[in-house]
């Protein structure tokens, strides 16, 4: 009987972090994570590990005083969700992203990119 739980909980432990390794995960983006750009990129373009469901992905960009600065409704092909950008003045800018992917699962995530000054 020990022998079978310890067996079942093994599995379960494979299982689980198969599930976790399903999700969709920022794979990696343009401009990139933490990234300081020399010219104000004219989109942001994430790349996920799994493909996205349309409907229900969606990426905001802001400014540091919370303006959005995305042209609003991403493009979303496969596994890549893009957004048009405003021009950019020289600073840094948080991208938030949260997407459903095709397994049904939401993530979510965000991060910073800067602009350099000219
Ligand atoms: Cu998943």
């Amino acid at each position: 009987m020990l022998i079978r739980i310890l067996i079942v909980s093994a599995l379960l432990a494979v299982l689980g972090n198969a599930a976790v390794r399903a999700h969709a995960m920022l794979d990696h983006a343009s401009p990139a994570v933490g990234s300081t750009v020399a010219s104000a990129p004219r989109d942001v373009s994430l790349t996920f590990s799994q493909n996205l469901e349309a409907g229900f992905s969606s990426v905001q960009v802001t400014d540091a005083n919370g303006g959005r600065v995305d042209q609003g409704k991403p493009q979303i092909s496969g596994n890549t969700m893009r957004v048009g950008l405003k021009s950019l003045a020289a600073g840094t800018y948080r991208v938030r992203w949260h997407v459903l992917s095709v397994d049904t699962h939401t993530t979510e995530g965000s991060f910073t990119f800067s602009v350099g000054g000219r």
